[in-house]
């Protein structure tokens, strides 16, 4: 297998809401990881395995860098970001098509001390109505780095995609692969629908509330059946909880419905969804218990 075959690490940074997790799932063709149109949705290093005749890819998602609140869960999802360049052999710095704002110069400046290719993707460039307009914005991106390639797509398109893929390709290193080539990811299902749920959950509450969740799985267990599972969503405050049960349990269904299509869609078979509403108080200052939720350490 390692006769003539291509692999490399691509980490994929940038502010939060940028797109990064949207081209992941793009790019392996599954719904790996959250997406919703809130920043800070992303709180892993997500790995998805891309593997194409000679080449494999490994892409890293990561949290969107932010600047730091006094939040011990903020602070993790930053350094869980930065500690996702170490061993990387591709950088990937996305930003949205005509913005640059103070997060955007933020990632840059970490990106200073990285010695591997560095190529920038300004991403939701179908946002854009006037094309021309792009380019004296490029040009300005571009004088603030020595990026490898200055790359104009939109995650939405698969030709875009496919031409992202075909410039990274080029970067690869000889080596063998490091997965087998079926592996899509080396996250658990069990992870992937925490993931599903808090993704519904961020998606149909408003604006506040999705930095208070997490969810926990307290069962998982896959059957020839279907699979059974069992989850806890964690709030911080009693108020919270009601805004998630909804009246008469109406929002808490809804999201227990959507999460559970998407993890049966994935599994390829029939899911048994039962969530559960606790409150813990301060839980994302808490390091024990960001440790429970998958929350890790870098
Ligand atoms: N118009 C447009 N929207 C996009 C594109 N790519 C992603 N989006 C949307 O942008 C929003 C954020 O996407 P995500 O993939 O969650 O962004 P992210 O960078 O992973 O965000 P964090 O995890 O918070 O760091 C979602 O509503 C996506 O549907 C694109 O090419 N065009
Ligand atoms: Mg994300």
């Amino acid at each position: 297998m390692s006769t003539g075959t291509r692999c490399g690490r691509v980490v994929i940074v940038g502010r939060p809401n940028v797109g990064k997790s949207t081209l992941l799932n793009r790019i392996v063709g599954i719904h790996l990881a959250a997406t919703t149109s809130k920043p800070q949705t992303t709180r892993n290093r997500i790995l998805g395995i891309y593997t194409e005749g000679n080449d494999q890819v490994l892409f890293y998602d990561t949290p969107g860098i932010h600047a730091e609140t006094p939040r011990l869960l903020n602070q993790r999802l930053n350094k869980t970001a930065i500690a996702s360049l170490a061993g990387a052999d591709v950088v990937l710095l996305m930003v949205e098509a005509g913005q640059w704002r103070d997060e955007d110069a933020r990632v840059l400046a970490y990106l200073q001390a990285v010695d591997v290719p560095v190529m920038l993707v300004v991403n939701k460039v179908d946002k854009i109505a006037h094309k021309e307009a792009l380019l004296p914005y490029l040009a300005e991106l571009g004088d603030k780095f020595e990026f490898a390639e200055i790359i104009p797509m939109s995650a939405f398109r698969p030709n875009d995609v496919e031409r992202l893929l075909n410039v990274i390709k080029c970067y690869l290193p000889a080596r063998p692969f490091d997965y087998d080539t079926e592996e899509v990811t080396d996250r658990s299902m069990r992870f992937i629908a925490a993931e599903m749920i808090r993704e519904q959950l961020m998606k149909q509450l408003g604006q506040e509330l999705p930095y208070s969740l997490a969810v926990d799985i307290e069962h998982f267990k896959e059957t020839p059946g279907g699979a059974d599972i069992a989850a806890v969503i964690f709030v911080e405050r009693e108020g919270q909880k009601r805004i998630v049960i909804g009246t008469k349990g109406e929002m808490l269904k809804q999201v227990g419905t959507q999460a559970r299509q998407r993890i049966a869609t994935l599994l390829q078979q029939p899911v048994n969804l039962k969530l559960w509403v606790k409150v813990k108080p301060a839980w994302a200052d808490h390091p024990g218990l960001l440790d429970q939720f998958n929350l890790d350490h870098e």
